[in-house]
């Protein structure tokens, strides 16, 4: 038998297959990509000792290569055999998101690798929504938009007998992963030829924006996909001379001197000519976003992460939104701003390595190794999403009159039914990497003593 590939291997072959599709159906995507990397360049020439961390961290050649895209599917059905799907490639669902608190008739997760090294080989995901109509007041349309759903087909027959293959045998050989590639492409592709007619469309939207987004169409084309940025603050003020519309705010934590969690902006849909049964209109789904993430928050830091955010949109909301920028600096002027002090607050995830310095002494604490140098903390960056940026680049794209409010309960046991497993705790991954590192570098430094110490002081 030939030898199988290893599923970060396939993932790195889809999100390069998906980028060349993307920039071939969204031509201003590729315009965003430009920018980007021109932006990533003038960043690194002023800013050498960056370049050598990267370097060094083997981040430089892939710098610009897509770190996310979205999709939004319609029935568990289609939820299950997409979770199959991506699991060929190394991708598990972490994280329930709700949307609907946020008016959008949504819940979501994101299919991404979950091993340290799969991460920094291809940290690739896909924020994956699932419809919930049961949320839409309008019962017949509901039924109507169900009935459509499940006359479709998003998976072909080739990629369903390559999933069934890689669960059988564990794995894939490079023929059929370049094969899988091919017919998975066909799930996320776009469709001009709508499934609906004009009105039934227009009932869809009226509903919701969204809601037509998902049933129109034979499948769930990628809405976006989202290139690493170095410098956000500047790509968002050079979209406008590119030719390219930003939307109003840069979503997540302010600019700040060591970057948490994750900030990330978009260029608004375009308006893409579609036709419904014959007849020609319209539909806007589609955009470009960009993003650029900092270290992940420990359940501590993320409580004044969410309250900070809140309490900005709070006072920005009654100021009539214009001092939104500042008021959201003001927010985390409380949080410490370098990594040593996040730290010892017990504020963020490192994870841990011996450095080449000996200890011949016990020490007496973890800070103490640190500082000396026998130690390293490195900051785990964040692999996650935002629910209430998630909402904005949502609502950015579906337009202003969109902003109908779903009074839902969050219903993450109804998530995992449709999906057919639980989603993974993104807490639990990112302590067990710190726990896990920690215990191995203080092995080595012959330190055992501190491990009941744990991460803090
Ligand atoms: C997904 C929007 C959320 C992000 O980066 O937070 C998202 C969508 O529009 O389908 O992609
Ligand atoms: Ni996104």
């Amino acid at each position: 038998m030939t030898a199988h590939i290893h599923p970060d291997e396939i993932r790195t072959l889809f999100s390069q297959a998906m980028s060349d599709m993307y920039r071939k159906e969204v031509p201003q995507y590729g315009t965003l990509m430009e920018l980007v990397r021109d932006v990533n360049h003038a960043t690194l020439q002023a800013d050498p000792a960056l370049k050598s961390r990267l370097r060094a961290a083997g981040e430089l050649d892939r710098l610009d290569v897509e770190r996310h895209g979205a999709i939004r599917l319609g029935t568990a059905q289609e939820l299950k055999a997409i979770r199959r799907m991506f699991a060929v490639m190394g991708m598990y669902p972490v994280s329930y998101y709700d949307l609907s608190v946020a008016g959008i008739p949504v819940h979501s997760t994101a299919f991404r690798p979950v091993e340290q090294a799969s991460l920094q080989r291809n940290p690739f995901r896909v924020f994956t929504s699932l419809l919930r109509l049961d949320l839409v007041e309008n019962r017949a349309l509901a039924e109507k938009a169900e009935h459509i759903l499940n006359k479709r087909q998003i998976v072909t027959d080739g990629a369903f007998k390559l999933i069934e293959i890689a669960e059988k045998q564990g794995g894939l050989t490079q023929q059929q992963a370049n094969d899988f590639v091919r017919e998975a492409l066909e799930t996320f592709r776009w469709h001009r030829d709508a499934t609906v007619d004009t009105e039934t469309y227009t009932q869809l939207v009226e509903a919701h924006r969204l809601i037509a987004d998902v049933v129109s169409f034979k499948g769930p084309h990628i809405n976006h996909l989202t290139p690493r940025t170095l410098d956000i603050d500047t790509v968002q003020t050079q979209m406008p001379q590119r030719g390219i519309a930003p939307k109003a705010v840069i979503e997540g934590p302010p600019s700040r001197k060591t970057d948490i969690l994750l900030r990330q902006t978009s260029f608004k849909a375009l308006d893409e000519e579609v036709v419904f049964q014959g007849v020609t209109g319209s539909h806007t789904a589609r955009f470009g976003e960009i993003e650029q993430r900092g270290i992940a928050l420990t359940p501590a830091g993320r409580a004044f992460y969410d309250k900070a955010i809140t309490d900005t949109r709070e006072a920005a909301a009654k100021s009539g939104g214009e001092n939104y920028t500042s008021l959201l600096k003001a927010a985390f002027s409380s949080l410490p701003d370098d990594l040593e002090t996040l730290r010892q607050q017990g504020l963020a995830f490192f994870s841990y390595r011996a450095g080449n310095r000996k200890v011949a002494n016990k020490a007496a604490n973890i800070s103490e190794l640190i500082a000396s140098g026998a130690l390293i903390a490195d900051p785990q960056i964040y692999e996650d999403f935002l629910p209430v940026s998630a909402a904005g680049i949502f609502q950015s794209n579906l337009g202003a009159e969109d902003q109908s409010n779903f009074s839902a309960a969050s219903n993450q046991d109804a998530f995992e039914d449709a999906l057919g497993a639980k989603v993974i705790d993104e807490m639990a991954l990112y302590s067990r990497i710190e726990a896990d590192s920690l215990a191995i570098a203080l092995t080595q430094l012959g330190q055992n003593h501190l491990l009941q110490d744990q991460a803090a002081a």
